[in-house]
């Protein structure tokens, strides 16, 4: 028997059915969506070993996606304290997933919680090049960029938006976070960012530390 949740383990074998019914009872029951979220998210991370492995190929990985953007439309407007309308924005970040990545799950995630807890995100989509994150840093002034980045061939496109900000005379005003499954502290390093954060609470906080 595995250690996996009724929800981690009907996401893993891609019972959609058997998944949106949990997530629709979670909800039901009042139940934390960053919870929910989690599970799921053990799901995908044992559905990218079995791609490992060889025993799931793209096809599992395409419709894994699909059914947790599906979910995502549930649980999203339920994220955060959701901000009223007449408050000020906390502070404003610019985030994207850089360039050769098409990966948006996490990225949303986080662009989702970010604005639940009453920032101004501008979300630059996916396949990024660098001069575009720096052009929006210019553009609004955010004192925050953070990069998503799930596969390890495109780790240098980190380092290349440090780089550039750096060239751009921003390096000294605004902050770099990293994140996607592949990231750690190393790849922080690598990449010359000032975070490295391990999923979208830590996206928060790191928020929190900069518009304090
Ligand atoms: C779903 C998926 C896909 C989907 C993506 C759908 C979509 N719209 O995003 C599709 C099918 C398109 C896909 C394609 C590919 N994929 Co893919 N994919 C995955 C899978 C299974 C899940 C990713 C995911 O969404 N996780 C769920 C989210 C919630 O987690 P997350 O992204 O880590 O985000 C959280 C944190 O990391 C953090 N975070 C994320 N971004 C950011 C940004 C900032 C600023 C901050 C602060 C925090 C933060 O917060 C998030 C929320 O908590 C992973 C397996 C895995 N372990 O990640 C493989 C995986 C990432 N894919 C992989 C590969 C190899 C590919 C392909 C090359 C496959 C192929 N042969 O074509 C292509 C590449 C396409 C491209 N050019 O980008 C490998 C990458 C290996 C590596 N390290 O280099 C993985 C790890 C699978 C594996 N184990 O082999 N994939």
């Amino acid at each position: 028997m595995s250690n996996f949740t009724e929800l981690t383990q009907a996401f893993i074998n891609l019972d959609e059915e058997k998944v949106y019914g949990l997530v629709q009872k979670k909800i039901a029951a009042g139940e934390d969506p960053v919870g929910i979220i989690k599970e799921c998210n053990e799901g995908m991370t044992e559905i990218g070993k079995l791609f490992e492995q060889n025993e799931y190929f793209l096809s599992e990985l395409i419709m894994s996606g699909e059914i947790f953007k599906s979910i995502m439309a549930k649980l999203e407007p339920m994220l955060g304290d959701v901000q009223q309308e007449n408050e000020p924005s906390k502070g404003t970040v610019v985030i994207g997933t850089v360039k050769e990545d098409i990966h948006d799950i996490g990225k949303d995630i986080v662009v989702s919680m970010l604005r639940g807890t009453g920032y101004e995100v501008v979300d630059l989509g996916v396949d990024v090049p660098a001069d575009k994150f720096v052009a929006a840093a210019k553009e609004t002034g955010a004192k925050l960029v953070g990069l998503s980045c799930l596969l390890n061939f495109t780790f240098p496109e980190l380092k290349k938006v440090v780089d550039e900000l750096d060239a751009a005379g921003l390096r000294d005003t605004v902050k770099v976070a990293i994140g996607g499954a592949p990231c750690n502290e190393e790849v922080r390093k690598f990449a010359g960012a000032d975070y490295y954060a391990k999923d979208a609470a830590a996206a928060v906080s790191i928020c929190k530390e900069i518009y304090q």
